[in-house]
């Protein structure tokens, strides 16, 4: 995939795209999403400390302060923390998701929300977070997915945001924002390379006992070999510091029509496959149904430009409900995940209120439309 064109459009060309997105899997979803699901834990507090792009540190209203990492998001890496968030130093995009937080929730109040109370992520709350914007409860991550400042990390037990964040973070990479423009951090190497990923996702037989079964391809559909020395790659997880982050040895090229493979588990390099160590299998399987779940392949140059990527299931934008899918009564075919409740967009094509948890919304972006 490649650079994106950032078009302005009307507010509501571009609330009808993603209405029609959202009402393809909704409907798909919809034969299952039944049951209502309401968070059990909901606290409200002041944001102290804006940590990175997916951590912040919260006063809650109970007085007691708690380091909380944002659900199903994942920010780029930074490598120093300083208090006043200026002068971070981190891989690319790190500084200006962290920003772009500070700038929505510091010192201000907020509501934490999960399905699951003791949700953590090595020591941290893990919760959604919203803040008040005009007025509504809106949802921080849709945000910094929208925008382009965050990766889809699609949480299987605190699904009800997944679906929404894998549309809005294509919806990202469609318009080249954020992370998806890619030339954000320096022009080159080899800005016009035709690379592509292919992830196989599902490892052939058990997935669990055959992690190198699944591979992201990065295949050269140029005329000319690119050298991918200090290129990177990853899943949208980490499991602690670049755990699931794997950089090509020096020497690394991929000749003109070429394709090499990167395998998670262990094994020994070959001039077409290279493995990242000892992580079994790291890439999601698909599922569609109430718990939506994918994940991506995702390759960085060595100044940290998202170069090549698949984020998958595909979601396509401006795709119609699927026919015979459509409940009459709900012509949008929408389903909310959390309430199980069938809900509309009639009403909704000049605003930018989109889903809820039965209290939060996420805001559309309206820069730009596909
Ligand atoms: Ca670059
Ligand atoms: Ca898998």
């Amino acid at each position: 995939m490649g650079k994106g064109v950032i078009l302005m459009r009307r507010t509501a060309v571009v609330s009808l795209c993603l209405a029609l997105v959202i009402g393809n899997a909704a409907a798909a979803r919809a034969q299952d999403n039944t049951t209502p699901n309401i968070p059990d834990s909901r606290e409200h507090g002041i944001v102290e400390y804006v940590a990175d792009g997916d951590t912040v540190d919260v006063k809650l209203s109970t007085g007691k302060t708690v380091r909380v990492r944002l659900l199903s998001i994942q920010a780029m890496e930074q490598y120093t923390y300083p208090e006043s968030n200026q002068g971070i130093k981190g891989e690319c995009h790190a500084a200006e998701a962290t920003l772009r937080l500070r700038d929505l929730i510091y010192q201000k109040e907020v509501r934490l929300s999960s399905f699951s109370s003791s949700i953590k992520s090595r020591g941290r709350q893990y919760r959604f977070i919203s803040v008040q914007i005009d007025g509504v409860w809106r949802d921080v991550g849709a945000y910094l997915i929208s925008e382009g400042l965050a990766l889809p990390m699609l949480n299987p037990t605190e699904y009800s945001y997944n679906w929404y964040y894998m549309a809005f973070s294509q919806w990202a990479a469609k318009r080249g924002v954020g992370l998806f423009n890619t030339s954000f951090c320096g022009d080159g190497p080899d800005q016009n390379a035709q690379l592509s990923v292919s992830v196989q996702w599902d490892a052939p037989g058990n997935d669990a006992t055959n992690g190198n079964g699944e591979y992201m391809a990065i295949t050269n559909g140029g005329t000319a070999a690119v050298d991918l020395s200090g290129w990177w790659v990853r899943d949208s997880g980490l499991q602690g510091w670049k755990g699931r982050h794997y950089t090509f040895p020096k020497g690394t090229s991929i000749p003109a029509g070429g394709t090499i493979r990167v395998h998670p588990d262990k094994g020994h390099h070959t001039a077409t496959d290279y493995y990242m160590g000892d992580h079994g299998p790291i890439f999601e399987n698909v599922e569609t149904g109430k718990v939506f779940m994918g994940d991506g392949g995702y390759l960085f140059d060595p100044q940290g430009d998202l170069r090549a990527w698949q984020q998958y299931p595909t979601i396509n934008i401006g795709d119609a409900a699927p026919a015979g899918e459509t409940d009459p009564t709900n012509p949008d075919g929408l389903i909310d995940p959390v309430t199980g409740l069938p809900f509309s967009f009639t009403g909704l094509l000049t605003g930018d209120v989109l889903v809820n948890d039965g209290l939060t919304t996420m805001k559309l972006p309206t820069d730009s439309a596909v």
